[in-house]
Parts: structure tokens; C-alpha cells; sequence
């Protein structure tokens, strides 16, 4: 029987959720519409399977096919991101990096990464999060007027700190990662070198940022990001980290592998490796330079100027607005995104004085750098007039219209 028969309720909610996401303007950067051919895989029969253990020596019985899934995805990762172990089993980002901690660190060990507040991640050390509580933190932050990294002052403080893990990569920072100054800086104080490249994995493996994999000692990364797969995480490491890292996985913190997943990872590493991958991600970097020099030319403040990657984040607070305010006004007109903070915010992490924007999923459905103009135009209408109810509503319709020329899912 079809779920709309069984279970009309979610069969509906689920419907209202895809006319959601037909019509409105998406612009959170960690957003990304899977294709077909991943749903298809991530809602296959594999979900029925339990396959504790890894390719070989599994647990239960009956793994003959779910061996050969997991050992393609594990192939797949490994040319795709350069590195010769791969687990493809983490269910997430934050799970992934707790995985590899485990594995690098023990308990109390110093951990230094970006400032959450300056575009890292909660699991880089934030006192909320598990990271801030089960390891010594030392945090790094971005040049208070570059708001760039500043690598000479990060190779100074970690070498006064010699931490046993640096971490690089961000959830909101809009520059190029150099991650061969990070390799230098961890070699320089003997620190392993991990780098979560969630935000960016689809640009590393399009070609349109340098690779993490010559410089790593280990790389995580979420799969349903810019790398447009399934919702979920692995986890890349040099031959010395991959025992520990695959026993950190599992027995370590998870039991069963989602296997529909596994096999929807694979696929996604299969289509990232295709022509049309690299050119989907120079159009992500295109686009989110032809959004940034639009707002500029509409008199924003971006943070750092403008952007290398995926993403821009806006001040909107030198708009007389805030995050919260900016966001809200924003969903009521038809366009997602979310409130941030930017480097050294005075307003709580709930509000933010920034908002973040990134192009991977407006690049999925065909958008090109012209068509960042209109974007560019709906964001400024509404931030000019944020409590304008009929003009968000007026707003809402037009960009309903507009994503109506750039279709998902078809048929579906
Ligand atoms: N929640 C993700 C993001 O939006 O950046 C990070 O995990």
C-alpha cells in the first residue's frame, strides 16, 4: 500500500514540504536538493539490512551485497578526496568529528579551532558541545579588520599551545582554506592536522578549492552539503589513523550502519566524480561572486569584502537590522537563509548581526550569475522595508514565479 493510503498525514506534510522547497529561494549554505538517483538509493530496501562490522567481517549473516556497497563507497571516497582509508559509515558531521577526536586524542588533550562565533563549529570547541567539555580548548579567531585568517598569528599561538589537534574548516567563513599553511602550522608545533571540509567538499572535489587531502592527517566531512548526497558523514584518514578510526566508529560510538545511506554515498562520490560535477562547482564559486558584487553594489557590508567559496555573509547589522530581524523578513517574502554571527558580533549567537547566503542549491537548479541579480534585488526589497507584511507577501509571490524557472524533481 502507498504511504499516501497508509499514512495520509505525513504523506501530506510531505507533500506541503516539496511545494515548499519548489517555491522558495533557498539560500542556506549547507543546503543542497539530492538528486533523484540518491533519494532513490537512501529509500531503497538496504534500510532492512543490520551489517555491524565492516566489508568482511560483519556481525550477522547475509551481507554479500551490502559488503560490495560499502566497499564501493569506501573505494570511491578514497580516489575522490586523495586519501587512503576512508569510513563511510559516520551518521553525521558532528559524529564524524567525534570519531576522529576519539581517535587522535585522548580525553583532556588540547584541541584548538575557529571561534564558533567567527565561523567555526559548534564540535570545534564550543563549551555547549561536547568538544568544549571533554577537551582543553584553545580557541583561534579571524583578523579583527581582514576578517580573514590570519595564519602567521595561528602558527604563533600553536606553538606556544602545542595542541594535539588543529582543526580548519568552517561552517561561515568565506575564503579560501589554505591548508598547506595549516599543515605547516601543525608540523611546526606536532600537532595532527584535521580537517572538516563539510561546507566545502563539493568544491574540493569539483576542483574549485585546493584539495585537503596532501596536507591532512585526517579529513570529515558531511556528504549533503555543497557534495549534493545524502544526509549524512565519513571520515578520510592516512594508513596510520585507519584502524583507529574504524574501531572509534564502530564498536567505538555507533552500532549498525544505515546501509541505504551507504549505498546513496556512493552514488553521490560516483556523480561528483563526472565533468559535470567540476563545472556545477565552478558555477557555485561564480554565482557566489556575482551575489557578493551585487549586494556590494547595493551597499552591503560583507564580511571580509566578499568571498572565495560558496557562501557570503552579510552585515546587516551596518543596515540599522539584525540576524533574527533579517531572517524572519526574509522567510516572510519567500527566500531562506539564516541569521549568523560575524567576527567579534556583540548580539547572542539567537540573533546575530549577520546573515549567511550560499549558492550550492540555487547553482543545482540551474541558476547562473545573472540570475543573481534578481536574488540580489528580492534581498535588498525586503531588507529596505523589514517590516513590510504586504510587500513580503507581494514578494513571496514573485519569487514562487521565479524558482517556477528552475524546476526539481520534475514529475516527482
Ligand atoms: N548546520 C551546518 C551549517 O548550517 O553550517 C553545520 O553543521
Amino acid at each position: 500500500m502507498s504511504l499516501e493510503k497508509k499514512d495520509p498525514e505525513i504523506f501530506s506534510l510531505i507533500e506541503k514540504e516539496l511545494q515548499r522547497q519548489k517555491e522558495m529561494l533557498d539560500l542556506i549554505a549547507s543546503e543542497n536538493y539530492a538528486p533523484k538517483e540518491i533519494l532513490e538509493a537512501s529509500g531503497s530496501v538496504l534500510t532492512n539490512k543490520y551489517s555491524e562490522g565492516y566489508p568482511g567481517k560483519r556481525y550477522y549473516a547475509g551481507n554479500e551485497f551490502i559488503d560490495k556497497v560499502e566497499t564501493l563507497a569506501i573505494e570511491r571516497a578514497k580516489e575522490l578526496f586523495g586519501m587512503p582509508c576512508a569510513n563511510v559509515q559516520a551518521h553525521s558531521g558532528s559524529t564524524a568529528n567525534f570519531e576522529a577526536y576519539r581517535a587522535l586524542m585522548k580525553y583532556g588533550d588540547t584541541l584548538m579551532g575557529l571561534k564558533l562565533d567567527q565561523g567555526g563549529h559548534l564540535t570545534h570547541g564550543s563549551p555547549v558541545n561536547f568538544s568544549g567539555q571533554i577537551y582543553n580548548i584553545v580557541s583561534y579567531g579571524v583578523d579583527k579588520d581582514s576578517e580573514q585568517l590570519d595564519y602567521d598569528a595561528i602558527m604563533e599561538q600553536a606553538k606556544e599551545v602545542k595542541p594535539k589537534v588543529i582543526v580548519c574548516g568552517y561552517t561561515a567563513y568565506p575564503r579560501t582554506v589554505y591548508f598547506d599553511k595549516f599543515r605547516e602550522i601543525a608540523d611546526a608545533c606536532g600537532a595532527y592536522l584535521l580537517c572538516d571540509i563539510a561546507h566545502i567538499a563539493g568544491l574540493i572535489a569539483g576542483g574549485a578549492h585546493m584539495p585537503a587531502g596532501p596536507y591532512a592527517d585526517v579529513i570529515t566531512t558531511t556528504t549533503h552539503k555543497s557534495l549534493r548526497g545524502p544526509r549524512g558523514a565519513i571520515i578520510l584518514a592516512k594508513e596510520e589513523h585507519c584502524k583507529s578510526i574504524n574501531k572509534g566508529v564502530f564498536p567505538g560510538s555507533q552500532g549498525g550502519p544505515l546501509d541505504h545511506i551507504t549505498a546513496a554515498k556512493a552514488v553521490c562520490f560516483h556523480n561528483a566524480m563526472q565533468p559535470e560535477f567540476r563545472e556545477y562547482a565552478a558555477q557555485i564559486v561564480k554565482n557566489a561572486k556575482s551575489l557578493a558584487e551585487e549586494l556590494k553594489a547595493k551597499g552591503f557590508r560583507l564580511v571580509s569584502g566578499g568571498t572565495d567559496n560558496h557562501l557570503v555573509l552579510v552585515d546587516v547589522k551596518s543596515r540599522g537590522l539584525n540576524g533574527k530581524i533579517a531572517q524572519n523578513a526574509l522567510e516572510n517574502a519567500g527566500v531562506v537563509c539564516n541569521k549568523n554571527t560575524i567576527p567579534y558580533d556583540t548580539e547572542k549567537p539567537f540573533v546575530g548581526s549577520g546573515i549567511r547566503l550560499g549558492t550550492p542549491a540555487v547553482t543545482t537548479r540551474g541558476m547562473k550569475e545573472d540570475d543573481m541579480k534578481v536574488v540580489a534585488e528580492v534581498f535588498s526589497r525586503v531588507l529596505e522595508s523589514p517590516e513590510d507584511e504586504a510587500l513580503h507577501s507581494k514578494v513571496k509571490s514573485e519569487v514562487a514565479e521565479f524558482m517556477g524557472k528552475f524546476p526539481i524533481y520534475g514529475d516527482l
